[in-house]
């Protein structure tokens, strides 16, 4: 390693819900570590992931889509944006959606104005655009309003433009270090992609309300115990009428949603385990501060603790 030539720093991936964020963090990262689904707001916290190459060490951040908070919950994910957004990137990458309204982005480009560092502008789901013109014109909507360093047309989830994007990421990163061990590829620990994949299938699988009155908490997770792996885990609802939802006619809702997680959490982690899944009511959990805190969304006043 050339210590003097070594590149290393914070890319943030922002945009609003549904513009792509995760599924792109899947591809720099090579593997599906950031939960991925056709519903807007799928992602809660900021999710890092870590690609290397000999001489730099991108850290890619996902984070929540950018929204305006109508509830505490909403107000932490707005938090992981500013947070990323303002303090921790070395690079700024803006997706968009190019067959989403642009206008929705005001509020996140107001915020993008105020950053420091280098805006990459990142034009995603271009699979889905046959006038190619449509690009041209976005982009050069987009520069009227934010000092844009280079422009990418990506499809993600299709793998187009992945490679040309994350090579030019390195140029715009400082010589630094390496932030991370070698061969880390994630900071996160097993269990936490364990309650993300299980929420995921919440929100593959339910509808309306449910995935967003949810919060998953891997109470158990236990591994080679007796030759064994196992995972238990709360599935904390809002309301007592929420409960029969979860668990469907006969438990046969569960029933596919334990089977879907085990499938998705024994594909990520690479062993078996047995999954075992529980319906608690937390009321109003969304709103409520403490139990914010206590499920990891919102870091703890030192003051108080
Ligand atoms: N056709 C097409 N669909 C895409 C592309 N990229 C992402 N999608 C789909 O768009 C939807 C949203 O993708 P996500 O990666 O979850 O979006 P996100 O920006 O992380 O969304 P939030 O976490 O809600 O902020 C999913 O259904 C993806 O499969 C793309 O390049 N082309
Ligand atoms: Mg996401």
């Amino acid at each position: 390693m050339d210590e003097k030539h070594f590149k290393s720093g914070f890319a943030v991936l922002a945009g609003l819900p549904n513009a792509g964020k995760s599924t792109l963090l899947n591809q720099v990262a090579g593997g599906l570590l950031s939960a991925v689904t056709h519903k807007p707001q799928t992602t809660r916290q900021n999710i890092l992931a870590i690609a290397e190459g000999e001489n730099y060490q991108v850290v890619f951040v996902d984070t929540p889509g950018f929204l305006t908070p109508k509830y505490k919950l909403q107000q932490t994910m707005a938090d992981c944006v500013d947070r990323a957004v303002q303090e921790e990137a070395d690079v700024v990458l803006f997706m968009l959606d190019v067959t989403a309204d642009y206008a929705d982005n005001a509020k996140l480009i107001a915020k993008l104005k105020k950053v420091f560092c280098p805006i990459l502008l990142v034009l995603n789901k271009i699979d889905l655009v046959k006038d190619k013109a449509v690009l041209a014109s976005l982009e050069e909507q987009v520069k009227k309003e934010l000092p844009i360093k280079q422009t990418f047309h990506i499809s993600a989830a299709k793998s187009t433009g992945i490679d040309a994007l994350k090579k030019a990421v390195v140029n715009y990163l400082p010589t630094s270090p390496a932030y991370f061990p070698a061969g880390q590829w994630t900071d996160r620990w097993e269990r936490f992609y364990a309650a993300e994949f299980i929420r995921e299938q919440i929100f593959l699988l339910y509808q309306q309300e449910i995935p967003y009155s949810t919060y998953v908490e891997v109470e158990k997770f236990t591994e080679n115990l007796g030759n064994k792996n196992f995972i238990r885990a709360n599935i904390h609802v809002e309301r007592e009428s929420q409960k029969p939802i979860i668990i469907g006619k006969g438990g046969s809702m569960i029933k596919q949603l334990r089977e879907r997680s085990q499938k998705r959490v024994e594909e990520f982690l690479g062993k078996k385990y047995r999954v075992e899944l529980n319906v608690v009511v937390s009321p109003d959990w969304r709103n409520n501060k403490a139990m914010l805190e206590q499920f990891g969304y919102i870091d703890k006043d030192p003051r108080e603790m």
